[in-house]
C-alpha cells in the first residue's frame, strides 16, 4: 500500500464542563487528527492524543506535530507499506525515533483504519476482539467541594455509569472517598492521582483500604516502578499503573516486581494499538486484568478504544463514555451513547466505523498541513 498523501489537523474542542486533576484544569481539548490516504482514494483517520500542555505526559500537541512532520509521516510516506500489516511495518521503520508514543500512535492508527477500510474489516475483528459491547465507567474530576463531587457521582449512575472513578490528590483523598462510600455503600468504585503523590506522602492513603475501592491509579510518579512496588507491600487494594506503562517491557516489569496488579491501557500512551494489545496479551498469560484508559478522545480515538476493549482479557470496566459526557458537537457524525446495560457497542462497520464530520473537523482546525510521497 503506497500512501498518497497525509494530512495533519491540529484541533481545539471546547469541553461540555471543565476537566480538573492533580496535573491542572482544562477546558479545552487539543489533540493532532491524522488523515492517511492511499493511491486508490481510501481514507484511514487517527487520533494523537497529546494535549496542549505537558501535564500528563511530556508530548504535547507542539511535540508531537514537528515529530509527525519532520520523522513518521516522511518514513511512512516514502516507499509502499506492507500490504498485510502496515501498523507493524510503520512501527519498524520509526523504531529508531525515541519515544514519542502518542505522537506514533495517532499515525498508526490511521493506518489501521486505513487497512481496514481496504479489506473490508473491523479493527475489533483486525485486532482479535470478541466482545460486540463493552462495560464503560465514568472518570470524574476534581470538584469544586465534596457535596459537588457527590452529586456528580449520582449523576452519573443514574445515567447507567457502572463504575465511578475520582481524581485525588493530597488533601482532597480519603474525606472524598469517604463521602462517596458514605453515599453509595455498593458502586463499583477506584481512584486515580496521576502521580501527586510520593512514598512518604501516599501513607496518608492507607484509610483507602477500608473502603472496598477496585484499585488505586498511579499514585507515585511515572518513572518510579521501584516505589509503587514499596507501596503496594502497604496496601491490599490493587495498586494501578497508568502513566507509568509506556511500553510492553515496563509493563512485564512492573508485574515482575509486583508495582501494580491491575494495568490501565490506552493505546496513545503506550505507542499505539500494535503495543496495547501485546500489553493486553501479557497481562492475560499472568491472570491480570486490565482496563482501558481513556484521554478525552473525539469520536475517532474513542472508537479504536471501544475496538480495543472488545479483547477478551479487559476485565474491567473502562474510561470510555459516551460521547456527551465530553463533547456537545464530536467531529465524527457518529455519536457513541450508553445502552441501557451500561455498555457501549463496538463499531462493526470497516475499520473504525466511523465517518469523520469535515465541517465539524474544519470549524475546530487551528492549522492544518499535508505531505505527499518524495517525488
Ligand atoms: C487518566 N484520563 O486516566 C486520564 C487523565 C487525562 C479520563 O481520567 C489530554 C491528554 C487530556 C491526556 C485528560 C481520565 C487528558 C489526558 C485526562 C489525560 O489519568
Ligand atoms: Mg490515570
Amino acid at each position: 500500500m503506497q500512501l498518497a498523501r497525509l494530512t495533519f489537523y491540529r484541533v481545539r474542542m471546547p469541553l461540555q464542563h471543565p476537566f480538573e486533576t492533580s496535573f491542572g484544569r482544562m477546558t479545552h481539548r487539543e489533540c493532532i487528527v491524522v488523515e492517511a490516504e492511499d493511491e486508490a482514494g481510501h481514507i484511514g483517520w487517527g487520533e494523537c492524543p497529546a494535549d496542549r500542555d505537558p501535564g500528563y505526559a511530556y508530548e504535547t500537541t507542539g511535540t508531537a506535530w514537528h515529530i509527525l512532520q519532520e520523522f513518521l509521516a516522511p518514513a511512512a510516506l516514502q516507499t509502499p507499506l506492507n500490504d498485510e500489516a502496515p501498523a507493524a511495518d510503520f512501527q519498524r521503520r520509526v523504531r529508531a525515533v525515541r519515544g514519542h508514543p502518542m505522537a506514533k500512535a495517532g499515525l498508526e492508527m490511521a493506518l489501521w483504519d486505513l487497512h481496514g477500510r481496504r479489506t473490508g474489516r473491523s479493527l475489533r475483528a483486525l485486532l482479535g476482539g470478541v466482545q460486540e459491547r463493552v462495560p464503560v465507567g465514568v472518570s470524574i474530576g476534581l470538584q469544586p467541594s465534596t457535596d459537588a463531587l457527590v452529586r456528580r457521582v449520582g449523576d452519573f449512575l443514574a445515567l447507567g455509569y457502572r463504575r465511578i472513578k475520582i481524581k485525588i490528590k493530597p488533601g482532597r483523598d480519603v474525606g472524598e472517598v469517604a463521602a462517596v462510600r458514605r453515599a453509595f455503600p455498593d458502586t463499583p468504585l477506584q481512584v486515580d492521582a496521576n502521580s501527586a503523590y510520593t512514598l512518604e506522602t501516599a501513607r496518608a492513603l492507607k484509610p483507602l483500604d477500608d473502603f472496598n475501592l477496585l484499585l488505586i491509579e498511579q499514585p507515585l510518579a511515572e518513572d518510579d516502578l521501584w516505589d509503587h512496588h514499596k507501596l503496594q507491600a502497604e496496601f491490599r487494594t490493587p495498586i494501578c499503573l497508568d502513566e507509568s506503562i509506556v511500553a510492553p517491557r515496563h509493563a512485564r516489569q512492573a508485574l515482575e516486581m509486583d508495582a501494580a496488579r491491575v494495568i490501565n491501557i490506552k493505546q496513545g500512551r503506550v505507542g499505539g494499538l500494535l503495543n496495547a494489545v501485546a500489553i493486553h496479551n501479557l497481562a492475560q498469560a499472568q491472570g491480570v486484568p486490565v482496563w482501558c484508559g481513556g484521554m478525552l478522545e473525539t469520536g475517532i480515538g474513542r472508537a479504536a478504544n471501544l475496538a480495543l476493549a472488545s479483547l477478551p482479557n479487559f476485565t474491567l470496566p473502562g474510561d470510555i463514555s459516551a460521547t456527551d459526557r465530553y463533547y456537545a458537537r464530536d467531529i465524527t457524525r457518529e455519536r457513541f451513547t450508553l445502552n441501557a446495560d451500561g455498555t457501549i457497542t463496538v463499531p462493526d462497520a470497516p475499520g473504525l466505523g466511523i465517518t469523520v464530520d469535515r465541517s465539524a473537523l474544519a470549524a475546530y482546525t487551528l492549522r492544518s498541513t499535508r505531505l505527499t510521497p518524495p517525488a
